[in-house]
C-alpha cells in the first residue's frame, strides 16, 4: 500500500505509535508526528540521554505507562527497522515501518503491511517530506521537535551538510537555535560531579593524535564532555570510561583511519560486546593507548 491507503486503512483502527527501546528524540519526534497525523496512543520505551527527557517535557508527553499492546489493531514503529529494538511489541498485530537506517533486518521490513525507509540523516527528515508529498499540515510544534531530532541525531551538526540545514530552517521558522539548546538540556546535570570528574581529565599525545581520557559517571556527562570540551581542546579521541564500560569518540575525519581500522580490530579481537558504542565490562584504556600507536597521518 502507498501511503493515501495507509491514512484511509488507519482511520477506524486502534493505533499504537512507537519506537525503539533506549528512545530518542529522532524517535520521540516521530511519535509526536504519528500522533497528529494519524491519532491514537503512544508507548516511548525509556530514554537514556538527557536530550529526550527534555524534548518529552516540552511536548507534554510521557514515557512508559501500563501499555496492553494486544488491544491495538495497528502499531506505527519509528527510527528503527530491527525488530530486536522493539521487543516489547507482541508478535502477529500489523505494523508500519518508517525508519531512515540502512535496512538490515529484512524480514522484519518485509513483514510490514507498510514502509517507509529512505536513508536519510534523521527520521523527521522522511516524515517532513511525506508530509509535504500529501499537503499534510505540521503544527509549528511538531517542527520545532524537528530542528530537535535533526540536531541531535547529527551528532549535534557535527554531520550535517547545506541539505539538512535547509531542513532546519524549515523546522525552526521564527524560534532561535537557542530554543532546541534549551530543550534538549531542559533536565539538569549535577554540575559538582561533572566538573568534579572533568578535572582529572589525562592528556596523551599518540603519534600526533591528540587524546583524552576522563572517567565519568554516566553518558549525559559524556555527551556533555563531547559537546563542551571535545573540540574547544582540540582532541583526535576522547576515551570516557563510564560505570558500563569505555566509550570511544573520534573526530568525524578519523572515523575510518581510527576508529575503524584500529579500535574496532581491537574490540573484535579481544571478543568485547559493543552496545550504543559503549564496550561493555571492559576498562583498561591503556590497551586503546597502545593500539593507537599504530595510528599513521
Ligand atoms: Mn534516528
Amino acid at each position: 500500500m502507498d501511503f493515501k491507503d495507509l491514512l484511509d486503512f488507519s482511520k477506524d483502527k486502534k493505533i499504537l505509535h512507537t519506537t525503539h527501546t533506549k528512545s530518542d528524540c529522532d524517535g520521540i519526534s516521530s511519535i509526536y508526528w504519528g500522533i497528529n497525523v494519524f491519532g491514537g496512543d503512544y508507548y516511548i520505551p525509556e530514554f537514556e540521554l538527557r536530550t529526550a527527557s527534555g524534548l518529552i517535557k516540552i511536548l507534554n508527553l510521557k514515557t512508559g505507562g501500563n501499555v496492553g499492546f494486544k488491544r491495538y489493531d495497528l502499531i506505527f514503529i519509528y527510527d528503527t527497522e530491527r525488530s530486536e529494538n522493539v521487543d516489547f511489541l507482541p508478535q502477529n498485530i500489523p505494523y508500519v515501518i518508517f525508519d531512515h537506517h540502512p535496512a538490515r533486518d529484512t524480514e522484519f521490513l518485509n513483514n510490514a503491511i507498510y514502509k517507509f525507509n529512505r536513508k536519510a540523516s534523521a527520521n523527521v527528515i522522511n516524515l517532513y517530506d511525506i508530509s509535504i508529498e500529501n499537503n499534510l499540515a505540521l503544527s509549528d510544534d511538531v517542527l520545532f521537535s524537528f530542528a530537535v531530532a535533526l540536531y541531535t541525531d547529527t551528532a549535534m551538526f557535527r554531520t550535517a551538510r547545506g541539505a539538512e540545514f535547509e531542513y532546519l530552517s524549515k523546522f525552526l521558522k521564527n524560534r532561535k537555535f537557542e530554543e532546541i539548546l534549551e530543550t534538549i538540556y531542559f533536565e539538569k546535570i549535577d554540575k559538582e560531579s561533572f566538573i568534579d570528574q572533568i578535572s582529572k581529565t589525562q592528556f596523551f599525545e599518540i603519534n600526533s593524535l591528540s587524546v583524552a581520557v576522563c572517567r565519568l559517571n554516566s553518558q549525559d556527562e559524556y555527551y556533555a564532555y563531547i559537546d563542551s570540551l571535545f573540540d574547544v581542546l582540540s582532541l583526535d579521541v576522547f576515551i570516557g570510561i563510564l560505570p558500563e564500560g569505555i566509550k570511544v569518540h573520534v573526530k568525524k575525519r578519523h572515523v575510518q583511519k581510527v576508529y575503524h581500522r584500529i579500535l574496532v580490530q581491537l574490540q573484535k579481537g579481544m571478543n568485547i560486546k559493543r552496545d550504543h558504542g559503549v564496550w561493555l565490562n571492559f576498562f583498561d584504556y591503556n590497551l586503546i593507548l597502545e593500539a593507537l600507536k599504530k595510528y599513521e597521518s
